[in-house]
């Protein structure tokens, strides 16, 4: 019992310094970037760039032996941001990709991945993420609350995931500023190209509007472009293309 409790308590100061440890590497980043301003409605659309290496729905996508020169490509390209995905598990990648493309672009970097705590939240930004992603399907609206504030707190901002009409009063409530629509839906991995237009409206002007998912030609593009979107993000088509930075600029011309 004594030793057991002793333990506990080790793990726990233990675990504590690794925050203390965290918030430390967080604090000594550059501030964050100005997404906002960055990814700021305007007359033409704009594009986040995805460093995405697989996904559960269609397994491997490439191999990318160099995730900071493909982000320095996108930005070439004229990406306003890019996404890295660092979920390990499904989508194979680390925060040291995260960590890689920060250092080689110059514009906001996306941490994509599922985020549940204040802890990873923590580490986007102590990895050098200007925006991270929260999913408003995976978060009661209390945690979406709290984790939107704590990542506010740490300067940056968060894309506000949605995939429905109640999704995006949920955003709306929490006072999010970048909204996004995924096209495909997380849990049967169906793709409804339609959903961003069919809830556009329902992001109040002021709002970053975020298309995401299923930009394979600038037709896709186009017609997020038709239904309002300030922004596209895109993955899998830039990965799997011949050339990032030609197919990037077919995508915004
Ligand atoms: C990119 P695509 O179809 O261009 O590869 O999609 C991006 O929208 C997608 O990776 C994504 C995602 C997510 C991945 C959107 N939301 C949430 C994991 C978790």
């Amino acid at each position: 019992e004594l030793m057991a409790g002793a333990l506990d308590d080790a793990s726990a100061r233990e675990s504590a310094l690794d925050i203390a440890a965290l918030e430390a590497r967080a604090l000594a980043q550059t501030p964050a970037l100005d997404a906002l301003a960055a990814l700021a409605p305007a007359e033409t659309v704009k594009v986040i760039a995805e460093v995405k290496r697989a996904s559960p729905s269609r397994g491997e996508l490439a191999s990318i032996a160099d995730p900071a020169a493909l982000a320095s490509l996108y930005a070439s390209g004229g990406a306003s941001a890019i996404s890295v995905l660092t979920e390990g598990r499904r989508f194979k990648g680390s925060l040291a990709d995260l960590e890689a493309v920060r250092s080689a672009v110059d514009v906001p970097v996306l941490r994509k991945d599922f985020i549940g705590t204040e802890y990873q939240v923590l580490e986007a930004r102590a990895s050098g993420a200007d925006i991270v992603l929260l999913i408003v399907a995976a978060l009661d609206q209390l945690t979406l609350e709290r984790l939107h504030a704590f990542t506010t707190s740490l300067g940056m901002v968060a894309l506000v995931e949605t995939h429905d009409a109640v999704e995006v009063s949920r955003a709306v409530d929490i006072g999010a500023r970048i909204v996004g629509v995924n096209a495909r839906d997380l849990s049967t991995f169906e793709l409804d190209a339609d959903l961003f237009g069919r809830l556009s409206d329902r992001i109040p002007a002021g709002t970053i509007k975020v298309a995401e998912s299923a930009v394979k030609h600038p037709a896709d593009v186009a017609h997020y472009r038709a239904s309002g979107a300030d922004v596209v993000l895109i993955g899998e088509a830039l990965v799997t293309g011949d050339d990032p930075v030609t197919t990037l600029k077919e995508f915004l011309s």
